[in-house]
């Protein structure tokens, strides 16, 4: 089974329209032949500035975070379909610091997933164990639970477009990644809890990636796990040069 690997930027709450553009003015041109996919997730307000700039680019722009509502009286947040508006391709659902600073579980993560495929957009669903429980032996048992949450409900074919990104929470901004084989070791077992929940055809396909203190130096090592997909980063996609190195750490 080939999967296009899917590098992804998530910028969390850096940069102002201008500073997007000036990225988007760099990275726009690079060409990859579809050898992997490449995407930058932006604050809400850089999102019409960066469709604009990469639109007929390789590269495809995502949100951080939306409401699953179609509309409403809901001051302050974002409908799927808004998003579609855009121009957006993706949209990150469940990142760990939603989760613990602004109350996101695992019922709304599975009623943003079902939403963005009813709008068009595809969801990275963040999974991952905090240092607690990576200490007291739960890691597999917490992201079995994290993941079968997330994808009730889903059909097989929105299954096998979903993409999650295994992020263990003691390794995100800290500089303290998790080694490639350790990372392979959660992955393929995630990969495994797809195929309990759907068939092994989806769990060959649905895209996994690694994220937490992901670098241009460290990329290669998780790209040559059989079963790791690609990077959601943080920190090093923020600099137009790093996540170019980061896409062709990849190749
Ligand atoms: C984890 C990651 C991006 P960083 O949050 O999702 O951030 O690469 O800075 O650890």
């Amino acid at each position: 089974m080939n999967r296009t690997p899917i590098i992804a930027g998530n910028w969390k709450m850096y940069k102002t329209v201008g500073e997007a553009r000036e990225f988007a003015g760099v990275i726009r041109n690079h060409k990859l032949e579809g050898a992997v996919e490449m995407v930058v997730c932006a604050p809400f307000t850089a999102l019409s500035a960066l469709a604009e700039e990469l639109k007929g680019s390789d590269v495809k722009v995502g949100a951080q975070n939306m409401h699953y509502e179609a509309s409403g009286a809901y001051t302050g947040e974002i409908s799927p379909g808004m998003l579609t508006d855009l121009g957006m391709s993706y949209v990150i659902i469940g990142h760990s610091e939603r989760r613990e600073y602004f109350a996101e579980t695992d019922e709304t993560v599975n009623k943003k997933a079902k939403a963005a495929f009813a709008n068009g957009l595809l969801p990275i669903v963040c999974v991952g164990e905090n240092l607690e429980q990576r200490e007291s032996g739960q890691t597999k048992e917490n992201v079995r639970e994290q993941v079968i949450r997330a994808v009730e409900g889903l059909s097989s074919e929105q299954a096998k477009q979903l993409v999650i990104a295994y992020e263990p929470i003691w390794a995100i901004g800290t500089g303290k990644s998790s080694s490639a084989e350790d990372a392979q070791d959660v992955i393929g077992f995630i990969r495994s809890t797809v195929e309990d929940a759907f068939d092994s055809q989806v769990a060959m396909q649905v895209r996994i990636q690694y994220g937490g203190s992901v670098n241009p130096q460290n990329i290669a090592s998780y790209m040559g796990q059989p079963d790791i997909d690609g990077a959601l980063v943080g920190g090093a996609s923020l600099a137009a040069d790093s996540y170019l190195q980061l896409v062709q750490g990849v190749v």
